[in-house]
């Protein structure tokens, strides 16, 4: 990579943390209405994920998707103004926080249903694996998915037809509030995917460059017509489940020990490390993205509601 993309991923990732850091205030303050998962302690995975792919691949993910949005290419005001519900956001405020998408980014959203977005997925496989477009879809989702029926017919059928897929597993030791050795027969979830005969492998999620490593070795290896390929990423989110998560399930010194392997420090230390950047050179990105978060609320905040009408567009397909 050049130096512009280093900075650009590093600029990526502050971005994730400060939309998301902007918009628990805004839920506080009463702005936000409906569930707001938070992405922070996560944004290595989807980061280092979307840089790996080409413009054809497509990305599709559950309902913690405001940094997946960014990633994708989705502008924070977009993503901040369809947090509020208003008309100028990237679901013209009618999907909220859980339902970002843009089909012309490939990004497909942003889906509420445990699981339900895994069959979508091989569905959109199918659909490039038919049309020899070359692409790859890139489907994310959460440990607690993998204990639905969804997941196992999804991942069943990806072999059976060899579909050009590439999941994703976000291990981050909890769904909800159940510890992933409550709910899950298997602790390492990748294991899961040798029940279906597809390759598998596990990644450090809090390391960008080790994400991306994985994802251009494996989104290759999918390219050249192998079929799926599953990837767990070990990973950690810092804040709650979701917004108002009184967290009597996890003890504040496990929270703590994650913080110390925050993914933005450790790209941060990577970049200082490797001579590629300096403190004050990230420095200045930090302001930069503060100066953009703020933008982004002031449209957002400004922004008008959708109107009345806005209840009957976009049902049904033309
Ligand atoms: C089918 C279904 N069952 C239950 C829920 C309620 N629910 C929302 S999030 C969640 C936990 C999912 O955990 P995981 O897949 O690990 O994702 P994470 O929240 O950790 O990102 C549950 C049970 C739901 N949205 N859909
Ligand atoms: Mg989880």
């Amino acid at each position: 990579m050049q130096k512009a993309e280093y900075l650009d991923l590093y600029h990526q990732m502050v971005l994730i943390r400060r939309v998301e850091e902007r918009s628990a205030e805004l839920y506080q303050q009463g702005k936000i209405g409906g569930f707001l998962h938070l992405y922070i302690g996560q944004e290595a995975v989807s980061t280092g994920l979307i840089a790996a792919r080409q413009p054809k691949d497509r990305i599709i993910t559950a309902y913690r998707d405001h940094g997946v949005a960014i990633n994708a290419g989705i502008p924070a005001k977009s993503v901040m103004a369809e947090l509020l519900g208003k008309a100028t956001g990237i679901s013209k405020g009618k999907g909220g926080s859980m339902h970002m998408a843009d089909v012309d980014k490939n990004f497909w959203g942003g889906h509420a249903v445990v699981g339900a977005h895994l069959p979508i997925a091989a569905g959109l496989a199918l659909g490039d694996q038919y049309q020899e477009t070359g692409g790859v879809t890139i489907c994310m989702f959460g440990d607690g998915a993998t204990n639905i029926g969804f997941f196992h017919e999804a991942l069943n059928l990806s072999r059976v037809w060899d579909l050009p897929v590439l999941w994703v597993t976000e291990n981050n030791q909890y769904g909800m509030g159940t510890t992933v050795e409550r709910a899950s027969a298997v602790s390492e979830i990748r294991q899961k995917a040798e029940g279906y005969g597809i390759p598998n492998a596990r990644v450090d999620g809090m390391d960008l460059m080790a994400v991306h490593a994985a994802a251009e070795e494996h989104l290759a290896y999918i390219r050249e017509g192998n079929g799926p390929f599953f990837l767990e990423a070990i990973t950690y989110r810092f804040r709650g489940h979701s917004m108002g998560d009184p967290e009597r399930y996890r003890e504040k010194d496990e929270i703590e020990r994650w913080k110390e392997e925050d993914p933005i420090g450790i790209y941060r230390k990577y970049l200082v490390g490797k001579k590629i950047s300096t403190p004050d050179e990230l420095d200045a990105i930090d302001q930069q993205v503060e100066e953009e978060t703020q933008e982004a609320v002031e449209f957002a905040e400004s922004s008008p509601e959708p109107g009345p009408e806005q209840l009957f567009e976009h049902i049904y397909a033309d």
